[in-house]
């Protein structure tokens, strides 16, 4: 109950800590994150004092019920107790997931329109809004939480800094595979002084529900002002001179154990911690206060600016929140560019791949990439001291994009699974045990000289027993080291000595059903490689059973791998000295190689209406337009109120045919009445004119078919509509169960409020569930009397479209 409370009160008073109570807590926002310090001490203090987990709560539950302070830090402190506190973990307490399916709004409400024609970025809009996406992003900022955790001594984890850049450079490579595949453009690093001409909106569903309360679209085309543009320069042109100089300066007058910072000094596999890859993270992102001076907090307060761009005070979009940041496009244009400044210093090192090399031979044929769990035949045949088939060859990999899930999706990636079934053979003489790291990759084959297009598979230990010269590997997709792993799947893992259950970073990893990039309609080809490291160097150790040990690391160990993150791949590479491109390296090494396989995706959310073009037969009155673009610029909470739309003009109103259940009474009667309702502007009445209802064209925002006028008191065209509500004049039509229908009008006041009630129909922009307001009870026998029988048959989830 505590994560889910609501207050019920939007007001802008200041909580004890500071924070405005109807005000969306920020993790990004420096003050907020110091204040929320406050009270995640409390509740760890209690928790410590007391070691009783029901008092804990308790506490917890009254400190909330006090509205002292604001919910969603309590719910944020909460979240950060669940995740870190032994007694919460040794009472098996987690976050809990937000698993509701999507109500009835998703697909038509969200007003999708098939992938055809020029790419658009809200064809990417299934996988920035993925539920376990945007969980796994939400969950690895509360394990890996900017100004550290109660009761340990740093404010950060073991190599944060570098975690934090890897963690987001892999989003990135996975953010531009996925795009290729659509046919978009790499995504673009944000400059200080562009403006996003598209914006942000999540949809309706996400918008009426309560849990999203203060969180708004973000709008198209502001600016950031100048004092911020200017602030960012400063703080970036310090960044590249520390990077220059390899000198990090801490505060003015920090604690004399807070030395300057030499970059490049400290980059021994002995103590990657104090390596310069984890102190640029940590300027970068800001991850402790102590060269804020300097620095600022260039990252967080990045995320900050574009949460509040176009907001009232007490509001803030996607942005400002690791719970919902990635849904919005401009995060990765943000992280882009923090990517790329990184990248800069990046620039500057080398990854060496000459020395260290275990001796083992892996090959192009030693790798299969595979949906069966058992590989072919002949696959294991040895004869002497070299393999005696080479014949193989990957599967091809099938994706599927489908009709979403969960709540706030807006579709679904999955992938069949697979295995990677590997060979290997020692190079030399038998008689010493050989300790292994395999670490697995791919990359669309097109970008393989690309070193940050290259996405982590899994990573994982092999031992080579010391009087065998070769071996077979077989290794299963929810093995990977990247994933959030299912519980179910630990047990048969290779490396289960290795393993232990630590709950709270259970959560913690990438969802494996978007493991794989989508690929193309028609196959898409790409490259896996496998690179074989010592792994007595390594020290690839203890692993969670079922968090990431790639992006989680291991709960009060070390980061469970001693090289740079991404490595090979986290800087320029050189084989004895010598600069290589990626595939150059993989051809001169014996433990480094590559092959190709295909990924291919089928999507299923528009039947067979994908490849198709949508005929422009629209538009009943503005032929030239060929699509209705949707804006959800009613999708406003309207739960308990109404709310100013502040629009006017021509609106397309959807009524989703899965809602029209029994039309008996529409066939016996042979027309149907629309009742309209809603308050102007100043709880006044509004206009409305040129009204007509056809049926919509497949999954289309145009329509087809018969165009029916309707009209008002008699036959007039155009009504005044009285905030009580009117009646339409008959309309000779029948409905069709499971047939969408459009009802498409001029809207003449400028602004309207519209609300809907839960038992009968109409215009209806609340959460389609329904929750009849009291003040607007509407006269249901009225009703009846009308459009018999008609109560919950024909139910209108409204979402307002307007043309573009
Ligand atoms: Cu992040």
């Amino acid at each position: 109950d505590i994560l889910f409370w609501q207050a019920n009160d939007d007001s802008q008073e200041e909580d004890e800590c500071g924070i405005a109570h109807g005000k969306v807590f920020s993790e990004f926002d420096d003050e907020h994150l110091q204040k929320s310090s406050n009270v995640i001490e409390q509740i760890f203090l209690k928790a410590d004092e007391s070691f009783d987990i029901i008092d804990t709560l308790e506490f917890v539950d009254s400190l909330q019920k006090s509205r002292r302070y604001n919910r969603y830090v309590i719910q944020y402190a909460f979240e950060i107790f669940l995740t870190h506190h032994s007694l919460a973990r040794s009472n098996k307490l987690k976050v809990p997931e937000f698993t509701d399916a999507p109500s009835g709004m998703d697909m038509s409400t969200h007003a999708m329109v098939p992938p055809v024609g020029e790419p658009e970025e809200i064809w990417m809009d299934y996988w920035r809004h993925d539920a376990d996406f945007v969980d796994h992003h939400r969950h690895w900022h509360r394990v890996y939480r900017a100004r550290g955790i109660p009761g340990t001594e740093a404010d950060h984890l073991d190599r944060q800094g570098e975690l934090f850049v890897y963690m987001h450079r892999q989003m990135l490579a996975r953010y531009n595979a996925e795009r290729e595949a659509w046919g978009l453009e790499p995504v673009e690093p944000w400059e200080f002084t562009d403006v996003d001409p598209l914006g942000s909106d999540a949809g309706d569903e996400f918008h009426n529900s309560d849990r999203n309360s203060g969180i708004r679209p973000r709008p198209a085309g502001l600016k950031w002002s100048m004092p911020d543009i200017r602030q960012f320069q400063v703080w970036t042109n310090n960044i590249r001179r520390a990077f220059r100089e390899n000198i990090i300066q801490p505060n003015q007058g920090a604690q004399s154990a807070l030395q300057q910072i030499r970059l490049g000094e400290n980059n021994d596999l002995e103590n990657p911690s104090s390596s310069s890859a984890n102190w640029v993270g940590h300027i970068v992102e800001a991850t402790s206060g102590t060269f804020y001076d300097n620095y600022g907090s260039l990252h967080n307060s990045g995320h900050g600016v574009f949460g509040q761009l176009g907001q009232q005070s007490g509001f803030s979009t996607y942005m400002a929140t690791t719970a919902h940041a990635v849904r919005d496009h401009i995060f990765f244009r943000w992280h882009k560019f923090i990517d790329n400044l990184v990248e800069e210093y990046h620039q500057t090192q080398k990854t060496e791949l000459g020395v260290d090399s275990p001796p083992v031979v892996i090959e192009e044929n030693d790798i299969i990439i595979s949906t069966s769990t058992h590989p072919p035949d002949g696959f294991s045949d040895w004869n002497e001291n070299h393999w005696s088939n080479n014949n193989f060859s990957s599967d091809l990999i099938e994706t599927t994009l489908d009709l979403p899930q969960r709540q706030f999706e807006w579709g679904k990636l999955s992938h069949n699974a697979f295995n990677y079934h590997l060979r290997i053979r020692r190079r030399g003489v038998t008689g010493q045990e050989l300790r292994l790291t395999f670490r697995i990759f791919i990359c669309p084959a097109q970008h393989a000289n690309d070193r940050r297009r290259w996405i982590e598979m899994d990573k994982f230990r092999y031992i080579l027993g010391a009087m065998e010269t070769n071996s077979i590997i077989t290794r299963q997709d929810v093995h990977s080291s990247v994933i959030r792993r299912f519980p179910q799947d630990a047990a048969d893992d290779l490396e289960v000595p290795l393993a232990r259950t630590v709950s709270g970073f259970c959560e913690c990893g990438w969802p494996y059903n978007l493991l794989l990039p989508r690929g193309k309609a028609d196959g898409e080809k790409y490259l896996i490689a496998v690179l074989i490291s010592d792994n007595s160097i390594d020290s690839l150790r203890i692993r969670s059973s079922c968090g990431s040990l790639s992006y989680c690391g291991a709960r009060d160990n070390k980061y469970p791998d001693r090289r740079q993150m991404g490595y090979p791949f986290a800087t320029p590479i050189s084989v004895n000295g010598q600069e290589m491109s990626v595939t150059e390296t993989i051809s001169s090494l014996d433990n480094f190689t590559s092959s190709a396989f295909v990924i291919k995706n089928t999507d299923r959310r528009f039947g067979d209406k994908t490849h198709h073009e949508p005929t422009s037969h629209l538009s009943d009155i503005h032929t030239d337009i060929v699509a209705w673009r949707s804006r959800s610029q009613l999708s406003l909470r309207i739960s308990d109120e109404f709310r100013l739309s502040s629009w006017d003009g021509r609106f397309r109103l959807l009524i989703d045919g899965r809602q029209i259940i029994d039309t008996n009474a529409f066939a016996e009667t042979g027309y149907i009445r629309l009742r309209l309702q809603g308050r102007g502007q100043g709880r006044g009445v509004y206009v409305i004119t040129g009204v007509t209802m056809a049926t919509r064209q497949g999954q289309t925002l145009n329509t087809s078919g018969e165009v029916y006028e309707i009209t008002f008191n008699d036959g007039e065209p155009s009504a005044t509509i009285p905030e009580t509500g009117i009646l339409t004049d008959p309309i000779q039509m029948t409905l069709i169960p499971q047939s969408d229908y459009f009802l498409t009008f001029t809207l003449q006041a400028p602004g309207v409020y519209l609300v809907g009630n839960g038992d009968t129909c109409m215009w209806r922009i609340a959460n389609p569930r329904g929750r009849a307001l009291d003040e607007m009870n509407w006269d249901v026998d009225e009703v009846n009397d009308q459009i018999t029988h008609t109560r919950r048959n024909l139910y209108v989830v409204a979402r307002i479209l307007i043309n573009n």
